[in-house]
């Protein structure tokens, strides 16, 4: 690793965020035991007890328009099986609605595959109401009126959605501050970087004639962190090779004081446990010739006070002084390689313009390929910092 690659992966600066958003579950379902099993024990269990998530679950049922309570009714066009009504559906999600704007997410096997991007989406909300479905499915004519996201748990076929809510509960409610005990352990996560995780250890150092990698006895941070990326990519690539071609390594390269710092490092934590820091104040590294591969993201940190053309003096006495981003990023290379341009406010948006447009055609013949623009500066709210990676993220996902 390079003298500039500062590693910020021990970094943990999460503890700040001004958020206390709770998280309120509502489940429609035929077995309402099914769900409270799950949210009366362990960690989930915790949550509720300490009002950090609550879950309520409404029995369909309770909203039978029939005498008998009956939810169910044989098929249009015959075959086996019974079809959920729409009309206690209708009203068991009305309930629970609120807000006009509550997602309604029904659980089954006809859907896309949750996978952890999208709990991350999900726990931005701040309410959800799950929609379990029974025998052969539901009336499809209240599915296409209230339902907002399909989601299934895997590739086979349960005998009901109850197990898929607790699982997407389970799952959305590790992002919610507070429920799990040390904040940062669900932002530094495996599959956030599409890795899985390196292997763990703990005492004794032998055991069956085993010994722990001496690396981790070492003590020393850079080393552990580039033995824990090299095996989690060799543990990548032996279970879930398919995963590897969605991983992208993130690098930020920055440009200006302290601010436009935190600016990246905030972000880059966002995003990546292994992103790295590339402080483009450095004469050298201005200087040096930098090749980038297709599977890295590039992501410039543009700095108000910085980057005002009017300043092309140096801005104070001890400030750099102005150069274009041209000038500055005049050693890139790459293959291919998507890149992201950061503001730190709308109104730089405005002023650079014509600077960046300038760049992106720079960049273009250089062999990088721009994937977006975004604002972010390091006092947004947690919520909002996470909305601005999750989108980075998902226009990456795109692109891959
Ligand atoms: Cl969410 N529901 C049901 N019934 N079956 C499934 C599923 C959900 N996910 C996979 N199979």
């Amino acid at each position: 690793m390079k003298e500039w690659q500062i590693n910020i992966c021990i970094k943990r600066r999460f503890g700040k965020g001004i958020r206390d958003e709770d998280m309120k579950f509502h489940v429609l379902t035929l077995f309402p035991e099914m769900i409270r099993n799950i949210t009366e024990t362990s960690i989930v269990g915790r949550a509720v007890k300490n009002e950090l998530i609550s879950v309520e679950t409404i029995n369909i049922r309770d909203y039978s328009a029939n005498k008998h309570m009956r939810v169910d009714d044989y098929p249009y066009g015959g075959g086996a099986g019974m079809v959920m009504e729409a009309e206690p559906v209708y009203r068991a999600i009305m309930a629970a609605k609120q807000d006009k704007a509550t997602r309604v997410i029904y659980m089954t096997p006809q859907a896309r595959v949750l996978n952890q991007t999208k709990v991350e989406e999900l726990a931005l909300e701040e309410e959800l109401i799950i929609l379990c479905g029974h025998y052969e499915g539901i009336d499809d004519r209240v599915l296409q009126e209230c339902v907002t996201d399909y989601v299934s748990i895997g590739d086979y076929v349960l005998t009901g959605g109850e197990l898929g809510a607790a699982v997407l509960i389970d799952a959305v409610s590790r992002f919610i501050p507070g429920v799990l005990s040390n904040e940062e352990s669900s932002q530094f996560e495996s599959l956030q970087d599409n890795l899985l995780e390196y292997p763990h250890y703990t005492r004794p150092e032998l055991w069956h004639d085993k010994e722990v990698p001496k690396v981790l006895l070492s003590g020393d941070h850079k080393k552990i962190e580039a033995w824990r990326l090299e095996h989690s990519k060799i543990r990548t690539q032996e279970r879930r090779p398919d995963l590897l071609n969605q991983s992208y390594q993130i690098c930020s390269l920055w440009y200006g004081n302290d601010a436009t710092r935190e600016s990246a490092e905030l972000l880059t934590a966002r995003l990546s446990r292994y992103g790295q820091l590339y402080d483009y104040n450095r004469r050298k590294l201005q200087k040096t010739r930098t090749c980038f591969q297709k599977r890295q993201l590039l992501i410039f940190y543009l700095q108000a006070e910085h980057d005002t053309p009017s300043e092309r003096q140096p801005a104070r006495a001890e400030g750099p002084v102005y150069m274009t981003l041209r000038e500055r990023y005049r050693n890139l290379y790459g293959q291919e390689t998507p890149y992201v341009l950061i503001y730190s406010s709308k109104e730089e948006e405005e002023r650079m313009q014509a600077e960046t447009e300038e760049f992106r055609m720079h960049m273009e013949k250089r062999g990088f390929v721009k994937l977006q623009e975004s604002i972010f500066h390091p006092d947004f709210s947690e919520k909002e910092q996470i909305r601005i990676a999750l989108q980075i993220r998902a226009n990456v996902a795109e692109i891959s």
